[in-house]
C-alpha cells in the first residue's frame, strides 16, 4: 500500500474551504479538512510546498508514525498552521484506514458508547423580546441542548448574532471589520437574556453561552456567578486562554461550568488546564488540534480528570471535520456535547456526507471510513475569495479580543 497522489483543495462555496485528499495505489481515496479561518492559504501553502512531498510513497497504514513524522520532523512544533496541516493528513489516513477495514471509523474506535451525538444549536437574537422565539426555534427542531447570544443594548454588533438574519458567518471581508464592545453594557445584560429563557423553557433544557475570549478573570467570575440561578451546562471562553492561571480565579468563585480550547492546537495547550481541574468540557476539535490521533489523545487525558469533551463545530470547519468529530464523539467514553452549526446547502453538496441529525442527536455515517467527500468538480466552480474575522474595540478606540 502507498499513497501516490495527494491533491489540496480549496474552495468556497459560500465560504472558504481547505481540503487534503491523499489516494492510494489500489485508487482507495481519503480525504481531510485543514480549514483555518481566515489564514486558509497558509495552510494549503504548508501543505503543499511541505507535506505532500513528503507523502507520497508512504504507507497509509501507518497513521501514528506519520503523525510523529510530521510533527516531530517540522522541529517547530505545533501552531494552528503545523497542526491544521497534520490534522488533515491524520483524518485523511483514518479515511483511507476505515475503507480498507470496510468499517466507519467509530469501530476502529472502539465502537459505539451512546446511541448518538447530543448536539447544540444556535439561538441568536438582536434583543431580548426576540430570544424566545429564537430558543423556540431550536426546541422545534429537537435540539437538547441550545447556545444563547443576544444583541447587547447600545452595541452596534454582537459576537454570534447574524446581521443578515441567516446563519450566522463573521468572516466577512477581505481586511477585517471592526466591531465595538463594553464589557459593562454586557454584564449588566447577560443575566437577563438567561432568566428569560429559563422562565419561559423550564429547568430541562440545556443552556450555553459564549463569552469568546471577552472578559478579565474577574469580570468573568462576576458573570460565572451571576448565571448561577439559571444552571448553564456551560460558559464557554471567558477569558483569552494565553494566561490559564485566571482560571483558577474564575472557578474559585463559581459553579457555572467552563469549556475552552477551540483555539488550542495541542495537548499542551490544555494539559494544565485538564489536569488542575479547572474546565469542566474541553472544545478542541480534529481539525485544528492535529486530527483524530492527537484529539484522542486530549480526550482521553480529559477522561481521567472529569472533563468532557464539547468539540467546536462552527460553518468554518468543513463537513469533513464534522464527520471525523462524529465518529470520534461516539466512541470516546467522556463525550460531553458536540456543537452543530449546520453548513449551508451549497458547502453539503460540494462535501457530500452520511452524517444526520435526528431527535437531537448526530449520528456518523455507518459507510467504511469517514463517510464523507469532496465532489472535486463542483468545488472547481466556486474558487477562493479572501475574507477576513473582525477586529473588536473598546468604545474608547482600544483594541479589544475578538
Ligand atoms: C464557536 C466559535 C466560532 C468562532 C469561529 C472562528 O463557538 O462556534 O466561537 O463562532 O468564532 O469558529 O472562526
Ligand atoms: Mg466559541
Amino acid at each position: 500500500m502507498k499513497i501516490v497522489d495527494a491533491r489540496v483543495i480549496v474552495t468556497c462555496p459560500g465560504r472558504n474551504f481547505v481540503t487534503l485528499k491523499l489516494v492510494t495505489d489500489d485508487g482507495v481515496t481519503g480525504v481531510g479538512d485543514a480549514t483555518l479561518n481566515g489564514r486558509e492559504l497558509a495552510v494549503e501553502a504548508y501543505l503543499r510546498e511541505h507535506v505532500v512531498p513528503a507523502l507520497i510513497g508512504r504507507d497509509p497504514a501507518r497513521i501514528e508514525d506519520t503523525w510523529q513524522y510530521l510533527y516531530k520532523g517540522a522541529y517547530w512544533r505545533r501552531g494552528p498552521v503545523t497542526m491544521t496541516a497534520i490534522a488533515a493528513v491524520d483524518t485523511a489516513l483514518w479515511d483511507i484506514k476505515g475503507k480498507y477495514a470496510g468499517l466507519p471509523v467509530y469501530q476502529l474506535l472502539g465502537g459505539r458508547s451512546r446511541d448518538g451525538v447530543t448536539a447544540y444549536g444556535h439561538a441568536y437574537a438582536a434583543s431580548l423580546d426576540e430570544v424566545p422565539a429564537a430558543v423556540a426555534s431550536l426546541v422545534a427542531q429537537n435540539y437538547r441542548a441550545v447556545r444563547v447570544q443576544c444583541g447587547i443594548p447600545g452595541l452596534s454588533k454582537t459576537y454570534g448574532v447574524s446581521a443578515s438574519g441567516g446563519s450566522y458567518e463573521p468572516a466577512d471581508s477581505a481586511v477585517p471589520s471592526v466591531e465595538s464592545w463594553s464589557t459593562s453594557r454586557y454584564l449588566a445584560f447577560v443575566p437577563t437574556v438567561f432568566e428569560r429563557v429559563r422562565s419561559e423553557f423550564g429547568p430541562d433544557l440545556q443552556l450555553l453561552h459564549d463569552v469568546h475570549h471577552r472578559l478579565t478573570p474577574i469580570e468573568a467570575a462576576r458573570l460565572g456567578r451571576s448565571l448561577e440561578p439559571y444552571a448553564l451546562t456551560w460558559l464557554e471562553d471567558p477569558v483569552p486562554a494565553e494566561l490559564q492561571d485566571g482560571y483558577r480565579l474564575i472557578r474559585s468563585h463559581t459553579t457555572t461550568p467552563l469549556a475552552v480550547g477551540e483555539v488550542f492546537n495541542s495537548i499542551w495547550d490544555c494539559a494544565d488546564l485538564i489536569q488542575s481541574q479547572l474546565i469542566d468540557y474541553v472544545r478542541c476539535s480534529v481539525v485544528h488540534a492535529g486530527g483524530i490521533t492527537h484529539l484522542r489523545r486530549i480526550f482521553d487525558l480529559a477522561a481521567l480528570h472529569h472533563v468532557r469533551s464539547g468539540s467546536h463545530g462552527a460553518t468554518d470547519l468543513s463537513p469533513i471535520c464534522m464527520a471525523a468529530a462524529l465518529h470520534l464523539d461516539l466512541a470516546i467514553p467522556n463525550f460531553g456535547l458536540q456543537e452543530h452549526m449546520p453548513h449551508t446547502a451549497e458547502t453539503d453538496r460540494v462535501f457530500p456526507h452520511g452524517y444526520h441529525f435526528a431527535d437531537g442527536l448526530l449520528h456518523p455515517s455507518e459507510e467504511p471510513g469517514l463517510g464523507v467527500d469532496i465532489d472535486e468538480e463542483l468545488a472547481a466552480r466556486y474558487p477562493y475569495r479572501p475574507a477576513s474575522l473582525p477586529v473588536n474595540r473598546l468604545e474608547d478606540g482600544t483594541l479589544h479580543s475578538w
